[in-house]
């Protein structure tokens, strides 16, 4: 296991740090076969609730390891290698949560955008800058910026590859939090555990539908049904309603879904 994305947990909640800094965190073939062996490792540790992801010291990620893309040959490009890393983080089984601080360039914009949500602090700096190397953000930056911020404004970072602060990503929708840098652990934390507080399953079928891409009205409301039919059947539900008509604070500690 190499040690370029370090993991330290917390009461359920897994961070994954990617550390590079001598190169802004760029993420080279080691730092994506670490994450993605990380995130196997989370996703079947059952004492992980939440995943936070994050970069060492001042930058989030800087993109991809330009060395690397300087040689890539076409077949790489079908490959999709690191589109298919920040697929398995979209549909990941566990909620995530990105805490960006300076650079999220490029690669580490799309690793942002593949996560469920985006705290950033002040000092971050947003942007696809690939069209100015020549080639596009081919790790699903297209079309999942677009989904979050809408097709104008995606089309106006991508083919201008300008760069948006902390606040112009808060406005755009890019980010839902904006805190200084030294609240920004601190702040991804807390939306990690308000996550944990609620009902895990009515959480993952949320993030499942939420998930997929645009889907006609009946195909939505149907999926909408099948969850609810799910969760009306739940241990879940029996605890979260019963504590509101008890006047309690729901507690699903004790709520447990086998795996096998
Ligand atoms: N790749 C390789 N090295 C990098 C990268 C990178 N993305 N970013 C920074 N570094 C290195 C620099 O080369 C430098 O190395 P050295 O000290 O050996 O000269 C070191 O990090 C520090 O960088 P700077 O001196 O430039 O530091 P500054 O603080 O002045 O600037 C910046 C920091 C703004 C982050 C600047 O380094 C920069 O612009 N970096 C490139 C950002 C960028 O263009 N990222 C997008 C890359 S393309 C991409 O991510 C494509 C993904 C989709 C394709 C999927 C295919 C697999």
């Amino acid at each position: 296991m190499t040690d370029i994305v370090k993991r330290t947990d917390d009461n359920g909640i897994a961070t994954l740090t990617i550390s590079r800094p001598k190169a802004r965190n760029a993420m080279n073939a080691e730092a994506r076969v670490g994450l993605r062996q990380r995130l196997e490792e989370v996703r079947d540790d059952d004492s992980v609730d939440v995943v936070i992801i994050t970069g060492d010291g001042d930058s989030f990620v800087a993109g991809a390891d330009i060395n690397e893309l300087a040689v890539r040959k076409a077949g790489a490009g079908l490959d999709g290698e690191m589109q298919k890393l920040f697929d398995v983080l979209s549909n990941f089984d566990k909620p995530t949560v990105a805490a960006v601080g300076g650079y999220a360039l490029g690669g580490g914009l799309e690793l942002a955008l593949a996560c469920d949500i985006r705290v950033g602090s002040t000092n971050a700096l947003f942007g696809l800058p690939e069209t100015g190397l020549g080639i596009i953000p081919g790790a699903g930056g297209t079309h999942r910026l677009a989904r979050i911020v809408g097709t104008g404004m995606a089309t106006d970072i991508i083919i201008t590859g300008r760069k948006l602060s902390g606040e112009e990503a808060l406005n755009t929708g890019l980010i839902t939090y904006l805190v200084e840098p030294d609240e920004l652990a601190a702040t991804a934390t807390k939306v990690a555990q308000r996550i944990q507080r609620k009902g895990p399953l009515a959480v993952r079928l949320a993030r499942e539908i939420l998930s997929k891409g645009p889907l006609d009205h009946a195909t939505a409301m149907s999926f909408e049904r099948v969850a609810q039919a799910l969760l009306y059947s739940s241990p879940e539900r029996d605890e979260g309603t019963s504590a509101f008509l008890n006047k309690r604070h729901a507690d699903f500690s004790e709520v447990r879904y086998d795996r096998n």
